[in-house]
């Protein structure tokens, strides 16, 4: 077998070299996360090749046995997981699971509720800029100003005022507890349906440390890459009566063939999910967090709304005097990688915002743990307490690479 280092060096040297990155920095992107090397195996798997348009048992090519195991596997892992009645595995992302679960339900024009991006929702809950915002009116909802907390007390009224069609609850920079039932009061009072992307809490979901939307959401949506820890790819999950519009919307609605590899990474990152330590990982992201979210606010940062419930956390840098765009550059340089982020009512624009988005997930994948988290905290404000002292910034990455070291990531792909 001729190795990827003798056919493509440059390649090869780029994934060593990213591989090397994530081993020896502090990933604290909220969005990501390690898979496992079973779940790598799957996806870097000669189904790849395989065409298999359509769904298992109904497909427009031959060959597809046993891709069609991997795909009903997947299903049923899911359907388990998470007490869905219906599961489609096959949207290539998070985006393309919503707009095809917006796409059974909707018509061009509809309108929609959904969670302001600047207050913590997202591009395809109905930006202007997305798909979702040109497609459908879209009445975003806010955060209360004082507690930064969605305001249900103005979802209702928004609801009662503009009747949408659907209300879109879930997010990727909002920390606190999504209260699915409280958006399903307000839904059945209008007569709408409830729609719930949870591509961040996903695996809190599974691991029931989170409120679960499938019992009274018509829709839901999620990335499987996140907390879930599966392949980079999307899934939505609905009450049986959408079954056909959902399967429909995706193949042929918007996609062609299904990314059997992926599907199969989906398969075993589900199975993981499914055994017993995949709660105790669960419980100690929310752990890590709430240790992170403390020494953060000991070390004298705001967080918005005070702290978090769940596995991200938005820190107002604008308290020290910084943009969320200089702290994600000068934590960079010390190996601590975030992402800029607006916070509620932010002042600037999103290119450089107010705050910084952290999360816990991929530093407890590592098996760091609250400990780790009050170092993690210390070594930020030290590099933000002076973002003009590039020694400083040198000291902090020495430090982070000795943390680092003490966890390692992939050790077999970096010994060959
Ligand atoms: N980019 C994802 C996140 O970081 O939360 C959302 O699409």
């Amino acid at each position: 077998m001729k190795r990827l280092v003798d056919v493509d060096p440059e390649i090869a040297k780029v994934i060593r070299l990213e591989t090397e990155r994530q081993g020896s920095k502090l990933e604290l992107i909220a969005s990501e996360n390690f898979v496992s090397e079973a779940v790598l195996e799957a996806m870097g798997s000669p189904l790849t090749n395989k065409y298999a348009e359509g769904y298992p048992g109904k497909r427009y090519y031959g060959g597809c046995e046993f891709v069609d195991m991997a795909e009903t596997l997947a299903i049923e892992r899911a359907k388990q997981l998470f007490g869905a009645d219906h599961v489609n595995v096959q949207p290539h992302s998070g985006a393309q699971a919503n707009m095809a679960a917006y796409f059974s339900v909707l018509e061009h024009g509809d309108t929609i509720l959904g969670l302001n991006l600047a207050h913590g929702g997202h591009l395809t809950h109905g930006s202007p800029v997305n798909f979702s915002g040109r497609f459908f009116k879209v009445i975003p909802y806010s955060v209360d100003q004082k507690s930064e907390q969605i305001d249900m007390a103005e979802v209702r009224r928004l609801a009662k005022e503009h009747r949408p069609k659907l209300i879109v609850t879930g997010g990727s920079a909002y920390p606190r507890t999504l209260h699915f039932d409280k958006f399903k009061e307000i839904a059945d009072e209008i007569g709408c349906l409830l729609m719930a992307d949870i591509a961040h809490p996903a695996g809190i979901i599974a691991a029931g440390l989170h409120p679960s939307p499938v019992p009274c959401c018509d829709l839901v949506t999620t990335t499987t890459h996140k907390t879930l820890r599966g392949p980079r790819g999307g899934m939505i999950m609905c009450k049986a009566a959408l079954a056909a519009a959902v399967n429909k919307n995706i193949f042929p609605g918007m996609q062609g063939g299904p990314l059997m590899h992926v599907i199969a990474a989906k398969a075993v990152a589900f199975k993981e999910a499914l055994a017993p330590e995949f709660r105790v990982y669960q419980k100690q992201i929310l752990a890590n967090a709430t240790a992170l979210a403390e020494a953060m606010i000991a070390q004298g940062f705001r967080l918005v709304s005070g702290g978090t419930d769940t596995h991200v956390m938005l820190v107002d840098v604008a308290v020290k005097g910084l943009t969320g765009k200089v702290a994600e550059a000068v934590l960079d340089k010390a190996g601590l990688t975030v992402n800029k982020n607006a916070i509620p009512f932010d002042t600037k624009s999103p290119m450089v915002t107010s705050g910084i988005r952290l999360g816990t997930p991929a530093l407890t994948t590592r098996g760091m743990r609250e400990a780790e988290m009050r170092t993690v905290a210390a070594l930020i404000a030290e590099v933000l307490a002076d973002v003009e002292d590039a020694g400083r910034q040198a000291r902090v990455a020495g430090k982070v690479r000795e943390l680092c070291a003490a966890f390692p990531l992939y050790p077999e792909r970096l010994a060959v």
